[in-house]
């Protein structure tokens, strides 16, 4: 019998459930809201806390605002949320964290960690922290506490060494690195501390040291106020002090290399009576008095040594030893200690930062320690979080490297982040290429199954450290849609990362643009309400209107929301889309190039349920003759799809999936 289902451009609104026949489409806009246990795409959300939604006013994202928004989660299917870190941390993307066992207390309460934990999990929605293990932030206490003496406990938690040119070798974590003098950060070892405490003793005027303080009130111009010799390594003024005023601490009067100390956290607050630690070349310190205060700083008898720390002098690398003992060093125990302290809050599982230079710098890897490592790690998370639960702990990391390089992580760890699916994808959409997408993603796939059965590639445009998905392909609505159905109808578990559901456009640091750019808030409402408040002022207004927002796109058909809505309801509810592996069509694949535009593989559960997934990414019609395949039951469309007995006519940058 002829069927033919015609579908005008954008309204492909079919209730996309597999085992139903197609569904005429609705006049009104289904969002979708699922049952529980419903969602079985293992969709993830990639959320940046501080920028996602914001329940309180102060205009920072927090743990409140997403669970305000988990509804709104729900219907875009998601079933998973990767938070950005959630640690007290120097920076505002959190990825310098000064407290592994804490949340941040921008983002709100342990108590309000929980409870959206709880929300979450009510919705069906697992939560994932992001754990930083290469590095901690400058400003974490683990490092002052290094550095206070060479025979500090503390000591070996990082790389230190007085002589890192010579000395790096030592390092039996450093096995495989190329030294880079550029990754060595000079500081002072001995931890010069400065006390400031109220006093009635008299002013003392300009001392006799060459030690000084350099003051300032912020907005004006500073001064150097020099040190009396007090003996023993110490030296203190005693001075006025009228309201905030900044300060440095200085081994002579010149800006030299290492004279300047200052503290471990920028922008630091002095408390009277609370000693500070000073580094070399810290950063600026502040103290609000009224009255007369003597400035003490002892211990000022130290050496100079440097700290590796492969992302700059904000990020010190810890030190793990050689791979095959870290799980008996320090700073692995300890960080092994703060995550089960989040399991048996609730989380479900981890994205880990940066593996690839665990064991390694910024420009040299040692894989097959980081894979030695990172089993270790994943297989003493995994132990405590089995003592509660029936099922596997949950880990994807971010190696950033082809898929080739990634495959060996599968040995340790459960998931990766494919970084090829968006480098193939973007050049299939950009190049109007698509007969080689199948196999080159089954080749990936292929790849990463030598080293793990049930590997799983974590699939993905972007993230918060690239080029947006839109700029990438020229903010064209038709290309952005398309990323969107490829990324759902492919083999693996997509994330979608906050903004990119919405059209975000925006360029990376790292091509001219600026990180905050594409971290942009979520804006909700045609109020343009968003969580612009810890982004420094460094947005593009243009993405913070009301067109775009959550309220606007939900009623327009046309929205690249709905296309999100639409697609992840399809690979939620259809078993193939979900739970399918990818094989090749037969007469439609990469030896197909006299119609390279079209892009054809199957779906196959473990089930046997099949699905037929058809992308068109050319920029004219193309008709395809599939005599062996089922035009029945589609279950999913986007753009132009038309059928005509053994005929499926696919307009310009079209998709559609049908049930086998
Ligand atoms: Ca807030
Ligand atoms: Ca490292």
């Amino acid at each position: 019998m002829k069927r033919l289902f015609l579908f005008l451009a954008f309204v492909s609104l079919l209730a996309a459930a597999c085992d139903k026949q197609p569904q005429p489409i609705p006049d009104d806009i289904v969002i979708p809201s699922y049952s529980s246990g419903e969602k079985h795409g293992n969709i993830t959300y990639q959320l940046l806390i501080y920028s996602f939604a914001d329940s309180d006013g102060d205009g920072i994202g927090d743990f409140n605002g997403i669970k305000s928004k988990l509804d709104y989660l729900d219907a875009l299917g998601v079933s998973a949320i990767w938070l950005s870190p959630a640690h007290p941390a120097d920076s505002y993307h959190g990825y310098d964290v000064t407290d592994y066992a804490a949340v941040n207390p921008k983002y709100g309460t342990e108590a309000d960690f929980k409870a959206l934990i709880d929300a979450a999990h009510a919705k069906g929605i697992k939560i994932y922290m992001d754990y930083v293990l290469n590095h901690t932030g400058k400003g974490h206490p683990w490092l002052a506490e290094a550095l206070s003496g060479a025979d500090s406990p503390y000591r070996n938690w990082y790389l230190i060494s007085e002589k890192p040119a010579s000395e790096w070798s030592s390092f039996p974590m450093l096995s495989g690195y190329s030294y880079n003098k550029d990754e060595w950060h000079a500081t002072t070892s001995g931890s010069p501390r400065l006390t400031i405490s109220s006093t009635t003793e008299s002013v003392t005027g300009s001392g006799n040291a060459s030690w000084n303080l350099w003051t300032w009130a912020p907005g004006q111009d500073g001064k150097e106020v020099k040190l009396t010799d007090g003996g023993n390594g110490s030296y203190y003024t005693v001075m006025n002090v009228s309201g905030k005023t900044g300060f440095l601490v200085r081994k002579n009067s010149t800006w030299n290399a290492g004279s300047k100390f200052g503290a471990a956290q920028q922008d630091f607050t002095a408390t009277e009576g609370v000693p500070v630690n000073l580094m070399a070349e810290g950063s600026d310190i502040y103290f609000s008095g009224n009255g007369r205060y003597r400035f003490d700083l002892t211990n000022v008898n130290t050496s100079t040594v440097y700290f590796m720390g492969a992302f700059g002098s904000w990020m010190p690398d810890l030190n793990y030893g050689a791979a095959a003992t870290a799980e008996t060093s320090a700073p692995f125990i300890a960080l092994a200690e703060t995550v089960d302290k989040w399991i048996a809050l609730g989380i479900d599982g981890l994205r880990l930062d940066a593996v690839k230079h665990i064991y390694g710098g910024m420009n040299s890897f040692n894989n097959a320690a980081n894979v030695a490592f990172l089993g270790k790690w994943y297989d003493r998370c995994n132990a405590s979080y089995r003592k509660t639960h029936n099922e596997d702990f949950y880990m994807v990391a971010e190696c950033w490297m082809d898929a080739a390089s990634v495959a060996p992580y599968y040995k340790a760890l459960p998931a990766n982040f494919e970084f090829d699916f968006w480098e193939r994808l973007k050049w299939v959409l950009n190049q109007r290429t698509g007969c080689y997408f199948c196999k080159d993603l089954m080749s990936y796939r292929k790849l990463y199954n030598a080293n793990r059965s049930n590997a799983i590639a974590a699939t993905k445009l972007t993230n918060h450290d690239e080029t947006r998905a839109a700029t990438v392909l020229g903010r064209d609505i038709s290309k952005m849609k398309q990323a969107a159905a490829f990324l759902l109808t492919a083999e693996g578990e997509p994330y979608i990362y906050q903004g990119e559901e919405l059209g975000y456009w925006g360029k990376d640091g790292d091509e001219g643009g600026r990180d905050e750019l594409v971290r942009t808030p979520i804006v909700w409402d045609k109020a343009a309400t968003a969580a612009t408040g810890d982004l420094g002022g460094h947005l593009d207004y243009d993405l913070l209107k009301d067109g775009i927002s959550v309220e606007k796109q939900k009623t327009d058909k046309e929205s690249l929301l709905v296309t999100y809505f639409n697609w992840t309801r399809a690979r939620n509810t259809c078993k193939a889309l979900s739970d399918g592996k990818m094989s090749a069509h037969a007469k439609y694949n990469d030896s197909n190039t006299l119609d390279g535009s079209i892009a054809v593989w199957y779906m196959t559960a473990s089930n046997g349920e099949k699905a037929l997934v058809l992308h068109n990414v050319g920029s004219s019609e193309k008709t395809l003759d599939l005599p062996s395949d089922k035009l029945d039951k589609q279950v999913v469309s986007l753009g132009s799809v038309s059928v005509s007995g053994s005929t499926v006519t696919l307009g310009a940058s079209s998709s559609v999936v049908f049930l086998q």
